[in-house]
């Protein structure tokens, strides 16, 4: 009996691929050409702004920031916030006693270093990143001066051609180029072609700036450790792991916050349909980019790109949220990485650490981009 009635109802979820009302089927070539994201995204936009046009204190409609991809900001803004970058690593340094945390800038690396194992493949993953964005946005703003938008980076539309992309071509509004071509120098992800770069930034913003703290394989990560900043643009991993359809099929597929942050993640899982996720989204962006810091698991904060990456993971989860809103403001797990050692389950009123950047708050206060929050924003499809 349950061998026959298992196959049909995965032939169901299929079929009715609408797991909410709101969410319309689309055929593969709607996948590929980005038309299923900007539909999917114009739908969360849409029903993110009706919830700030309900509120009438704190996120009101007049209120809300919109974040675009890189392309569909102002060539002034796109330099804006290049340069409000080079002034955080200007900017003296809030920790006390970390010998090699030099700036503001460095900081970001300090916490995210610290926090590694309590932030990844866990229940904290996707809202902590969204408010370490966040925290990036108010530095930018209140050290910095700089007001404009806050970026996303839809990785799908750059891989096979990451070194025109405007993110990265090097360019005065970029964030600077490729890293000098090495030869052999090798992908962080066995199976994938090597990236075309490996060494120091030739060009362009952020070329003279450099490295102090990392790596976290070195025996004293937090020690004055000054070097090039590298980066590999590795087109191969882009188009295997982060492209268009690899993207939007984990918002088609996954019906809960464990399978959506675990399909995101690479950790296995499989979604409606069976569907399977490879090595993840999340993965894919970091190696696009590569390079040291950016492909340092604890480091990777140091890349100016990590922002703009987890940007577009922070709009993943807008955009699956919004198209259930009562449904998805759910998290699951616990608080370590892949619960090891194993700690209690995540609960909403639970801390998350920011200190001393900026003060502490709970997961429930980081669940709404538009609601009773710090956050009073939402993305606008490229
Ligand atoms: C974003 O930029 C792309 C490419 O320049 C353009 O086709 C698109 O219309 C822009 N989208 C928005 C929302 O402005
Ligand atoms: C990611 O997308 C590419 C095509 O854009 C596809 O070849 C690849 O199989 C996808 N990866 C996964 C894990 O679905
Ligand atoms: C901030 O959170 C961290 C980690 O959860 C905790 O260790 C620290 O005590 C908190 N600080 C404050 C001021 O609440
Ligand atoms: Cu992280």
């Amino acid at each position: 009996m349950l061998s026959i009635l298992k196959p049909v109802a995965a032939v169901a979820l299929l079929a009715g691929a609408a797991i909410s009302a709101t969410i319309p089927t689309f055929t593969q070539a709607q996948i590929d050409s980005g038309e299923a994201i900007r539909k999917l995204g114009q739908i969360a936009y849409d029903t993110a702004m009706a919830r700030a046009e309900k509120a009438t204190t704190g996120c009101t409609k007049d209120k809300v920031r919109i974040r675009k991809e890189w392309r569909n900001m102002t060539m002034a803004d796109r330099k804006g916030f290049q340069e409000g970058i080079t002034c955080l690593m200007k900017a003296p340094s809030r920790y006390k006693n970390i010998a090699g945390a030099r700036s503001a800038w460095d900081d970001y690396g300090v916490l995210h270093h610290y926090e590694t194992p309590f932030v990844h493949n866990n229940a904290l993953f996707l809202l902590w990143h969204r408010h370490y964005n966040w925290v990036l946005e108010t530095d930018l703003e209140q050290l910095c001066g700089y007001k404009g938008v806050f970026p996303y980076w839809e990785w799908g539309l750059d891989c096979g051609n990451l070194d025109k992309s405007p993110l990265w071509d090097g360019s005065e509004y970029s964030l600077g180029g490729n890293g000098e071509a090495v030869k052999n120098s090798r992908p962080a992800i066995g199976g994938a072609k090597p990236g075309s770069g490996g060494g120091c930034l030739k060009s362009g913003p952020f070329s003279a700036m450099k490295v102090n703290i990392g790596p976290v394989t070195s025996r004293t990560p937090l020690a004055f450790n000054p070097r090039c900043f590298k980066r590999d643009l590795n087109d191969d991993i882009c188009r295997r792991m982060a492209s268009i359809r690899n993207t939007t099929d984990v918002l088609l597929y996954t019906s809960t916050v464990a399978v959506f942050q675990s399909a995101i993640q690479g950790e296995g899982v499989r979604g409606d349909g069976g569907k399977t996720f490879g090595m993840g989204v999340h993965s894919g962006g970091h190696f696009a980019i590569s390079g040291d810091p950016g492909s340092d698991f604890h480091f990777s904060a140091l890349e100016p790109g990590f922002y703009l990456h987890h940007g577009n993971i922070d709009r993943m989860h807008f955009i699956w949220q919004n198209l259930d809103w009562e449904k998805r403001q759910t998290i699951s797990g616990t608080g370590t990485m892949y619960n090891m050692p194993p700690s209690p389950v995540s609960v909403l009123t639970d801390n998350m650490g920011f200190e001393p950047l900026h003060r502490n708050t709970t997961l429930a206060k980081a669940m709404d981009t538009v609601g009773n929050s710090p956050f009073c924003y939402v993305y606008e499809p490229w």
